[in-house]
């Protein structure tokens, strides 16, 4: 059972990635793939629709996945492997969820479970680099997701131009030198095969 999360800031593109994402995973494979979502986002997780197409879908409320509710999310992935065996669960912190925290927090259900990690794709929203990073409050969060990511998703890439592009990239790269960068565009389905590939593929 691979864990693999969606994070990044508020807004950002988390839960229609995730979404698309899922479905590329299910593909027409034999593949068992969940959804964690701990969110009260813009775009919700219709669970009904989901499990119609064959997923399983938990919603976790009350406080973020990393901290407050770490041990409810924990519960949550042991009793998915034990009811579902899930192939894979994708899971969508809030956006001020720190990713090795997310990380920590999925490990402890390793004691029940049979658990591997994925990477932590973390979601830069394109459309607005300077408010993400400038802002000191929000640039210390945005900056620490960029550090925990093992594949960095510059998200939105439809809605600016190259440059602004190369212009986030740019900035991500100075925080953090080793995670691969992937343009993403869930509008134009540009990156998710990729991304989907990445995650089947990742290796702890
Ligand atoms: N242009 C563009 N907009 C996008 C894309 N993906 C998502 N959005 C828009 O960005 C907004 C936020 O998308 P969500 O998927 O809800 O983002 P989120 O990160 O889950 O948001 P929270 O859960 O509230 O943190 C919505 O208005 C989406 O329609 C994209 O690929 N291109
Ligand atoms: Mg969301």
């Amino acid at each position: 059972m691979k864990i693999t999360q969606i994070a990044g800031f508020l807004g950002c593109g988390k839960t229609t990635l995730l979404l698309k994402l899922s479905r590329m995973l299910l593909g027409d494979s034999e593949r068992k793939v969940a959804l964690v979502v701990n969110e009260i986002g813009e775009i919700p997780v219709d669970g009904k629709i989901m499990e119609e197409s064959g997923m399983q879908v938990k919603d976790i409320g009350g406080g973020c996945i990393c901290c407050e509710v770490a041990s409810s999310f924990a519960k949550t992935l042991t009793q998915l492997y034990k009811s579902y065996k899930p192939d894979h669960i994708l899971v969508e912190p809030t956006g001020v969820a720190v990713p090795h925290q997310v990380k920590l927090a999925a490990s402890m259900a390793g004691r029940d479970a049979k658990i591997s990690m994925g990477p932590a794709i973390v979601l830069f929203d394109a459309t607005r680099p300077a408010e993400l990073l400038d802002m000191d409050m929000l640039g210390t969060l945005v900056t620490t997701q960029i550090k925990d990511a093992d594949i960095i998703a510059i998200s939105k890439v439809d809605a600016v131009d190259a440059a602004a592009v190369n212009d986030s990239a740019e900035r991500i790269r100075k925080y953090n030198s080793k995670a691969d960068i992937v343009n993403l565009s869930s509008f134009d389905d540009l990156g998710i095969d990729e991304l989907a590939q990445r995650i089947i593929d990742w290796k702890e």
